[in-house]
């Protein structure tokens, strides 16, 4: 009785890898067949620890990001530091204030050498867990990026919305921001401008020269209620959620201390990336390589007929 059952479940086990194998990406060429690790999991456990209440929900909405209650264990942050430390020593030839897709080995948009680690990180099944609860069931991983604002010359991200750029319809996309130091009120928090996303409307941007900045595409003033803008101090550990429509920036850090984020961008998978109009846009805003982002199904089912063949160079 027991080796049937122990036969049943091995039976079960082999059948669930041929499954996993074949909904996981066999990518075919001409002459070779190459297993590539996309979607990379789906993280479809629950973590209920991390749900949000109802009235956090609630705070979401209309404020337009979150801080959870629920908080990554110290040593995943400190693996995190580690990773970081072992990033910013590969790549010691580029600014460390943005790094474009940590998550990629062989170099992303900006030459970045990265590592699966920050795959692992960024789906973590807690934050996955409330990333469901904010755009549903079906989610892709399309960008990470690290804001490494370094000591005394870490460079402002002026006032935007992340959505002007993103070639997504409909627009949807959750920030995930991980910090992987304390965040003061002194070393270049973001800020955050309540309710600025409930118009669902992407307002003008205008470009202001300086390198003294981490993009250059800045909101038109007339939509700054700077007055109302709130700073996000959190710790390592916590993290935030944060609309694709909110206005919010983060000043420069001129502090002896580092304030480096992890940055990761989800959407629903009921958005299509746009991977044509990404190379359009990369025409005025090469840095970016929206043209050549690689999806990630992290939870859940495509709902919109995605690529996910593009870009996958790992
Ligand atoms: O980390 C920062 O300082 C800026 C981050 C940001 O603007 C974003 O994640 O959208």
């Amino acid at each position: 009785m027991i080796s049937s059952v122990v036969r049943a479940e091995k039976t079960c086990n082999f059948l669930a890898f041929i499954i996993i194998l074949f909904n996981t990406s066999v990518v075919k060429t001409t002459h070779l067949r190459i297993l590539v690790v996309y979607p990379i999991s789906k993280k479809d456990e629950e973590v209920s620890e991390a749900f949000l209440s109802a009235a956090e929900l609630n705070n979401y909405e209309e404020k337009g990001w979150i801080v959870p209650k629920w908080e990554f264990p110290q040593e995943l942050i400190s693996e995190m530091r580690e990773e970081y430390k072992a990033l910013l020593e590969r790549n010691s030839n580029l600014s460390p204030d943005i790094m474009m897709a940590p998550h990629q080995t062989q170099g992303g948009s900006m030459g970045v050498i990265g590592s699966d680690k920050w795959l692992d990180f960024a789906t973590h099944p807690a934050a996955m867990t409330i990333a469901r609860q904010l755009i549903g069931p079906d989610i892709i991983l399309w960008g990470t990026t690290i804001f490494g604002k370094p000591p005394q010359n870490g460079k402002e991200t002026p006032w935007h919305q992340d959505g002007f750029y993103y070639p997504i319809k409909p627009l949807d996309v959750l920030t995930l921001w991980i910090p992987l130091d304390d965040v003061t009120p002194e070393n270049g928090p973001m800020k955050f401008i309540p309710g600025s996303h409930k118009t669902r409307k992407i307002f003008s941007h205008s470009w202001q020269e300086g390198k003294d900045k981490t993009i250059n595409m800045v909101c038109d003033s007339e939509h700054l209620d700077l007055v109302n803008a709130e700073p996000l101090i959190i710790r390592a550990g916590q993290m935030s959620f944060h609309d694709v429509y909110i206005i919010h920036s983060s000043q420069a850090n001129l502090t002896h201390r580092r304030r480096a984020a992890f940055v990761v961008r989800l959407m629903p998978a009921s958005s299509f990336y746009d991977h044509k109009l990404g190379l359009e846009i990369g025409r005025k805003h090469p840095l970016q390589g929206y043209g050549e982002r690689p999806l990630y199904l992290v939870s859940g089912d495509d709902k919109a007929g995605n690529n996910f063949e593009i870009g996958h160079l790992n």
